[in-house]
């Protein structure tokens, strides 16, 4: 540091300066043929379903596009992903002189040439909240994101899913997100399951027969349970997975059916009523909370896991009590400028951080003093780990710094902040970790 920024000179604080940088003990991860799918919890998928009702009955009773039970419904879904470390995008489109929106969530890694898609309308008719048509297949997607996120799954294909604005209105949403795809983006994606309606109150168990692949992969769970299925004839065209087939991407999804008749041999097989609509309140308003089947919601959340641990080819989870996270990509530190930062993206994990979290700091810069160093934890809480100083000219930060994160969500992406706060040296982040 030559001349310290206006204002920017602060006494070092005392931050616990632990011993030097533990030898980076290789997080080798457990490589499987197939990393088994988890089970969603019913309980989980429900608790969405009653945040997606509360939202309706907030908003005027229906979650339609152009409401703001919609934008509602978006923001929900996606502070749950952002929270989970996925990179989400929201995609905005106009349909009937309203802005609706398409939520797309990434999960971090996997091949990017290779891209497994899942995805269901989160949008309502405006008659009702939309809780089986479609909070159910939003919800069980929702579920299966966060249990990749909660396992710190790490499958072999990138993993992207979707939320469809307008879908009612005639697969609005669905329709401008294939359209605005790139050809060679539309190329890499190696299969679109989509989830409208599959917790009917008077349930059926119906596969898509689109792609044999990913209709096999269904029908084998569902053999796993011993419950026969049925062939979706409903006809294409009546879902969001309509845009992709027409693009040629491999098309699969599950259904538990809407306004046509349960059959007497359906019943005999599925149980339920003979005679009666498998969702008598289709497109109604009393599809509510109320008008769900908790035991096809839970089969089906199930299938949606199987299927996208199946399809995404093998995997790995981190080594059982894997305990680091690491990012060891350059970032440039501007001089005297603005603070960059570097991200690690926890998963896999339950509950708080601990109160001894190690961060391990590697930062390559003349005269140490300009730095300002920060902790920043999922939620946005800042730690703070190192002060600027005038009088500290050595060069370069390696250090582990111990914080007590026992308030913060283990979960999540969690970021390095550096700040050069004075003119002439500079520097950058070269690695950091943090050890749980
Ligand atoms: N169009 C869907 C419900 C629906 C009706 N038939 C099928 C067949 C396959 C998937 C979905 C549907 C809606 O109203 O959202
Ligand atoms: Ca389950
Ligand atoms: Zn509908
Ligand atoms: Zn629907």
């Amino acid at each position: 540091m030559r001349f310290p920024a206006p204002g920017r000179l602060a006494a070092a604080t005392a931050v616990a300066l632990a011993a030097f940088l533990a030898p980076a003990l290789p997080a080798t991860a457990t490589t499987a043929a197939t990393v088994a799918a988890p089970d969603i919890p019913l309980a989980n998928v429900k608790a969405h379903l009653t945040q997606l009702q509360s939202i309706a009955t907030a908003n005027g009773g229906n979650r339609a596009h152009g409401r703001t039970g919609y934008k509602a419904s978006v923001d929900y879904v996606k502070a749950k992903l952002d929270a989970a470390g996925f990179t989400t995008t929201l995609q905005q489109f106009t349909s009937g002189g309203s802005t609706g929106y398409n939520l797309l969530a990434d999960w971090p890694g996997g091949d990017p040439n290779q891209v497994l898609m899942s995805g269901a309308h989160l949008d309502s008719v405006t008659a009702g909240p939309g809780i089986n048509d479609n909070g159910s297949g939003s919800a069980a997607v929702l579920e299966t994101a966060l249990a990749v996120s909660r396992t710190g799954y790490q499958p072999t294909k990138h993993l992207r899913f979707a939320w469809w604005g307008a879908e009612e209105l005639g697969l609005v949403g669905s329709k401008y997100y294939v359209n605005n795809l790139a050809s060679s983006e539309r190329s890499k994606l190696t299969g679109y399951l989509n989830f409208d309606m599959i917790a009917s109150p008077n349930p059926g168990y119906f596969v898509y027969d689109d792609d044999p692949t990913i209709e096999k992969t269904f029908k084998d769970y569902f053999a796993t349970l011993s419950i026969p299925t049925e062939i979706e004839t409903e006809g294409d065209g009546r879902s969001d997975h309509a845009p992709f087939k027409s693009a040629g991407v491999p098309v699969g999804g599950l259904f538990s059916g809407a306004d046509y008749i349960k059959t007497s041999a359906q019943a005999q097989k599925w149980g339920g009523t003979t005679g009666q609509a498998f969702d008598r309140c289709y497109h109604a308003s009393c599809d509510t909370s109320a008008n769900i089947n908790d035991t096809a919601l839970d089969r089906n959340s199930d299938a949606i896991a199987y299927a996208v641990w199946t399809l995404s080819g093998g995997g790995t989870t981190p080594p059982d009590g894997g305990n680091q996270y690491e990012n060891t990509t350059d970032v440039a530190v501007p001089d005297a400028g603005a603070a960059v930062t570097s991200a690690v993206t926890v998963s896999g994990r339950t509950g708080n951080a601990p109160a001894a979290l190690q961060v391990g700091v590697d930062i390559k810069h003349t005269w140490r003093g300009d730095l300002v160093i920060d902790l920043v934890a999922p939620d946005g809480t800042a730690y703070r780990l190192k002060n600027s100083s005038s009088s500290d000219s050595a060069d370069n930060v390696l250090a582990t710094y111990t914080v007590n994160a026992s308030s913060e969500a283990a979960n999540g992406s969690w970021k390095l902040r550096v700040q050069d706060t004075a003119a002439q040296d500079t520097g950058y982040i070269d690695s950091w970790k943090l050890t749980f």
